[in-house]
């Protein structure tokens, strides 16, 4: 079967109805296998210092080990992270002429990972308006009881936004998958073929079931947002901080380059301020 590159109209539409879409078949094996073994390679990188077992990390950190922003350590992660191909989706799906990169994130969940709380993304961002959306690539596919994610459809579309403090630090996580905008809907557990992409928007509400295999579940996340967001107000956070983005300016720089379109073959440089990794962003 030859990958599917492009986005069908009624994919469109599903996405649109439903805040998350499953494509199959976006990666080529090779493709597939190489991506994952750069992102094995940053996230090794980035935590062999950390020898802790699972009970000595915080729940947060149960739920997997966070790398943010690998694009900026290897040319070779880059290039998977700006395929055009998957931008150009990401661009389809919120209806822009053009996408940047909000971050990239590893998301590994450990053999014995603890669940991902409920939650939506867009509260963590400071950024308007709500044209962001996830393309959640699991290496090794994804099934339920190895960290499958779930996401409540439609939940993007009820006018509910909603902080839920899934690191745990400051309160127990709000339950929102019983507040009254969504207790309605039925959660939709995903499970998809390695080589898949699932998108997801950023006000879908979605969680993750623990990892009870033996097995890390292996999963890179782009995020893209609509060229011409702009910061909003209250929330600190590294990409529009390390670019020195005002309230109402708009997210443009170094750390946000355009995905799609792009020239081809034209990767964007790194950025020379890389900042330590941050665990939660
Ligand atoms: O993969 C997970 O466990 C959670 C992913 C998630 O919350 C996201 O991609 O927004």
């Amino acid at each position: 079967m030859s990958p599917q590159r492009s986005l069908t109209p009624e994919q469109i539409e599903d996405f649109r109805r439903d805040g998350f879409l499953v494509v199959e078949n976006f990666f080529r094996d090779d493709e597939r296998q190489a991506f994952g073994a750069a992102v094995d390679t940053g996230v090794a990188g980035r935590t062999s210092s950390d020898t802790r077992p699972m009970a000595e990390k915080s729940l947060y950190e149960q739920s997997f080990i966070q790398c943010i922003n690998l694009w900026e350590d290897d040319p070779e992660i880059r290039a998977f992270t700006f395929n055009p191909d998957l931008g150009k989706m990401a661009a389809d799906l919120l209806g822009a002429d053009a996408v940047r990169i909000w971050h990239d994130q590893a998301l590994y969940k450990e053999a014995g990972g603890r669940e991902t709380d409920a939650h939506q993304d867009r509260p963590f961002w400071p950024i308007k308006p709500a044209d962001q959306v996830t393309a959640w690539i699991p290496f090794d596919g994804s099934q339920r009881g190895a960290g499958a994610m779930a996401y409540l459809p439609g939940s993007h579309r009820v006018g509910l936004e909603r902080f839920v403090d899934i690191s745990h630090f400051f309160r127990e996580p709000y339950d929102i998958v019983h507040d009254p905008a969504v207790a309605d809907l039925q959660p939709i557990w995903v499970e998809a073929e390695p080589g898949s992409v699932v998108f997801h928007h950023s006000l879908t509400v979605h969680q993750a079931d623990a990892n009870s295999t033996q097995k890390t579940r292996r999963v890179y996340c782009i995020i893209y947002f609509a060229d011409g967001c702009v910061r909003r107000a209250g929330i600190p956070h590294i990409v529009p901080d390390r670019q020195g983005i005002a309230v109402d300016a708009p997210i443009r720089g170094k750390v946000s380059p355009i995905v799609w379109p792009r020239e081809e073959n034209d990767l964007p440089p790194a950025p020379s301020d890389r900042p330590p990794n941050l665990g939660f962003a």
